[in-house]
């Protein structure tokens, strides 16, 4: 069975596209997002995936790519066209190459047009095709630089996307204005620039006139993406180093019982639940402050600014939202202990005042 999802990012307008085989476990990301890189590895872990291939469809000019982040978090293979003159990838890409994910597999086309390196990833049974900038749902990609070509681009959707089956579903790399997949029969007959009745011609006349403006990040994405997105000196601002926190696909920093048990002195350990939870069959965390979460809001300014803060609760629920109270209060370095109270107890680490014993 293949596991897929389709992931925006809202800033550039990217679809990202993780596949999986469900039994082997193993994955690949289409077009994944330096800015999101973090998102996109969460949900790698939480449907428990190995990933093995950041798959760019071109160099982008719009945002960085996250190959080289999610390569040194997941150990992952980057790979992208030869076409492209990107440097560092671990896999260069020819029209007709096949990347195996556990018993599914894309196979490769080449679809220049919009850059010369792009390509157009289909699925094993050509049920859906990632179509990159090469066609967009009743558009295509523009053809104004890096070395784009509208005649290139006409026959890369006439031979080789239009070839496909009329059933075959299209995910683009974009859309702007939040739509997210089309087929080849749709494309064939509704696209303005080059479906129905259109010639080359029409469509390279369509291309000349768009007049759209150069992409913001251009500037910054062509040269990082040419180096599969490393960018010396720039982090994501995301990733904390206070301790070793994990991101859920949620948005929630967390932290493991095993880290606070070992360094619960350095930081404030917040616990919202409420009083009677707090000396209840549970008990709480030695040194814990007890602030019930409908009154943090408000009481945030108790908590001394400069020492971490970790968040617990029953299961880690309220102790999550928690998290999201404090940042908002200002809080910078927050997270949540995950699993709480319970997950801290079947790990038989100490509590005080509990009514009910661990054994
Ligand atoms: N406004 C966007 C640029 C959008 C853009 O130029 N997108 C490219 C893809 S990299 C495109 O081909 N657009 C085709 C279109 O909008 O018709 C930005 O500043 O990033
Ligand atoms: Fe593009």
């Amino acid at each position: 069975m293949l596991i897929f999802r389709q992931l925006f990012d809202p800033q550039s307008s990217t679809y990202t596209y993780l596949l999986a085989d469900s039994e082997a476990r193993e994955a690949v990301l289409i077009d994944p997002v330096f800015e999101q890189a973090g998102r996109d590895g969460a949900l790698v872990r939480e449907l428990g995936l190995r990933l093995l291939y950041t798959l760019d469809t071109h160099v982008h000019a719009d945002h960085v790519t996250g190959a080289a982040l999610l390569k040194e978090a997941f150990g992952c293979q980057t790979a992208i066209s030869a076409a492209s003159g990107a440097a560092g990838a671990d896999r260069y890409l020819e029209d007709g190459d096949r990347i195996d994910f556990g018993k599914r597999s894309l196979t490769v086309r080449a679809t220049p047009g919009h850059t010369n390196g792009c390509l157009t990833y289909v699925l094993d049974d050509e049920s859906r095709a990632f179509t990159g900038d090469c066609l967009l749902i009743r558009g295509t990609g523009r053809t104004d630089f890096q070395g784009g070509s509208a005649h290139t681009l006409y026959r890369s959707v006439h031979d080789r996307i239009f070839a496909l089956p009329n059933a075959c579903l299209l995910y683009p790399a974009h859309d702007y204005r939040g739509l997210t997949v089309t087929s080849v029969d749709e494309e064939k007959r509704f696209n303005p620039r080059l479906g129905g009745h259109l010639a080359e011609g029409d469509f390279v006349g369509y291309m000349d006139n768009l007049g759209l403006a150069h992409p913001k990040q251009i500037d910054v994405a062509v040269p990082a993406n040419l180096k599969c997105g490393r960018r010396e000196g720039y982090a994501p601002a995301q990733q904390p180093d206070w301790a070793p926190l994990t991101l859920t696909f949620a948005g929630i920093w967390e932290i493991g019982p095993n880290w606070l048990e070992e360094n619960a002195r350095n930081v404030q350990v917040v616990d919202v639940r409420e009083p009677d939870e707090f000396t209840g069959p549970l008990g709480h965390i030695p040194g814990a402050r007890l602030v019930p979460l409908g009154a943090l809001a408000e009481r945030a300014k108790e908590l001394a600014p400069d020492r971490p803060i970790v968040t617990v609760c029953r299961a880690g629920g309220r102790s999550g939202q928690a998290t999201v109270i404090l940042k908002k209060a200002g809080f910078e370095r927050v997270a949540n202990l995950a699993g709480g109270m319970l997950r801290w107890r079947t790990q038989r680490f100490a509590v005080e005042d509990a009514s009910e014993s661990n054994e």
